[in-house]
C-alpha cells in the first residue's frame, strides 16, 4: 500500500495545547521507517497549515467557535489533499492535532467516493453541536458535522453535503456521552458500542457484524478515525480528555487489527495524542507502537 502521511498540527478545537506538536514527534520517533518496515511505500506529504492565533486570544474566549475559520480554514485545505491523495490511489494517513481534524479527513474521503462508512474509536461520541456542547469545543463536533448535524461552516465544509449517513457511523468505545450526543444517537439511531458491550459481543464478532452491514449498506469505503482517548486514561497521560474504564493496549490492537484486514478500511486518523500533557515519551512511544501493529496488517 502507498501511505500518504499528512500532518494537521491544529489544537484550536480543544482547550489544551500540546496536539499541534503530534505530527512532528512521530515524524522524530521515526513513523516513516516504521511504516515502511512493512513494505508500504510512505510519501510524507507534510503539514496542512494552520493559520495563527494567539494563544491569548484564542483562551480569551469560553467557545472556539469564534476560531472556527481558521478550524474551518485548516480542514478545508485537509480535504482537498485526502482527496487528492486518494485520486491518486494512496492510503491517506492523517496525524493530528485535536479531533476537529476529522470533519477535514471525512469530507475528504466522502469527495472521493460515493457512499462512505466511519468507523469512529473514542472515549467520546463527537456528535456534539454548538447548541449542545458543554464547552464549545469543535473537537467535540466533527462526527456530527460530518453527517450533516450542527453548524453550517462545519456541516458544509469542502462541499455543501453531509459527508456520511448515521447508518454507516459505528461509534466504538464512547464511554463519555453528553446529553445531546444521546438524544442525537436516538433520534438518529445511531450505532454506538461502549467497552462493554464490546467485551460482551467479542471484538471478532463486532467487526464481522460492522462489516456485514456497511457491506449491506452498499458503502464503497470505510474511514477509520481513531483517538488516541479510546485506550483506557491509565496507559495514556498524553492526551487532553482522558476516561477510565476504557480498552488496554492488547485489545486496543486487536480491535485495530482486526479492522484493517479488511480491505474496506481505505484511510485513517490518528489524533489526540498531547505531547505537552505526555510522561517523557510513554504516549507518543505508545502512538507508533500501535501505528506499527495496525501497519504491519495493511496490505
Ligand atoms: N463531549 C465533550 C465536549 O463536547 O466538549 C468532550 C469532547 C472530547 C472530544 C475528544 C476528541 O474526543
Ligand atoms: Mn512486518
Ligand atoms: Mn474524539
Ligand atoms: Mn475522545
Amino acid at each position: 500500500m502507498d501511505i500518504n502521511l499528512i500532518g494537521v498540527p491544529i489544537f484550536y478545537g480543544c482547550d489544551k495545547e500540546g496536539p499541534q506538536f503530534g505530527p512532528d514527534k512521530l515524524r522524530e520517533k521515526n513513523i516513516v521507517s516504521v511504516l515502511k518496515k512493512h513494505n508500504h511505500k510512505v510519501y510524507d506529504l507534510g503539514n496542512i497549515h494552520v493559520p495563527k492565533v494567539s494563544v491569548k486570544d484564542k483562551f480569551s474566549y469560553h467557545s472556539n467557535m469564534k476560531y472556527l475559520k481558521p478550524i474551518v480554514t485548516a480542514n478545508t485545505n485537509l480535504a482537498h489533499v485526502v482527496n487528492m491523495s486518494i485520486k491518486n490511489n494512496n492510503f491517506p494517513l492523517i496525524i493530528g492535532g485535536d479531533h476537529s481534524i476529522g470533519l477535514g479527513s471525512i469530507s475528504g474521503v466522502s469527495s472521493s467516493y460515493k457512499n462512505i462508512g466511519v468507523i469512529w474509536l473514542d472515549a467520546h461520541a463527537d456528535i456534539n453541536t454548538h447548541e449542545t456542547s458543554p464547552s464549545g469545543n469543535v473537537h467535540g463536533m466533527p462526527l456530527g458535522a460530518s453527517m450533516g448535524i450542527g453548524h453550517e461552516d462545519l456541516t458544509n465544509l469542502y462541499y455543501g453535503e453531509a459527508k456520511v449517513r448515521p447508518e454507516n457511523v459505528f461509534i466504538l468505545g464512547a464511554r463519555d456521552i453528553d446529553s445531546g450526543e444521546i438524544d442525537l444517537i436516538k433520534e438518529k439511531n445511531i450505532n454506538v458500542y461502549s467497552p462493554k458491550e464490546i467485551r460482551e459481543i467479542g471484538i471478532e464478532n463486532l467487526v464481522n457484524s460492522i462489516l456485514d452491514k456497511l457491506k449491506a449498506n452498499d458503502v464503497d469505503a470505510i474511514h477509520l478515525s481513531f483517538d488516541m482517548d479510546f485506550i483506557d486514561s491509565s496507559y495514556v497521560p498524553g492526551t487532553g480528555t482522558p476516561v477510565s474504564n476504557g480498552f488496554n493496549v492488547d485489545e486496543t490492537k486487536l480491535l485495530l487489527r482486526k479492522l484493517v484486514q479488511t480491505d474496506m478500511i481505505k484511510s485513517m486518523d490518528f489524533v489526540e495524542l498531547n505531547t505537552l500533557l505526555d510522561e517523557g515519551d510513554r504516549t507518543s512511544d505508545l502512538a507508533i507502537e500501535i501505528l506499527d501493529s495496525v501497519f504491519e496488517c495493511i496490505k
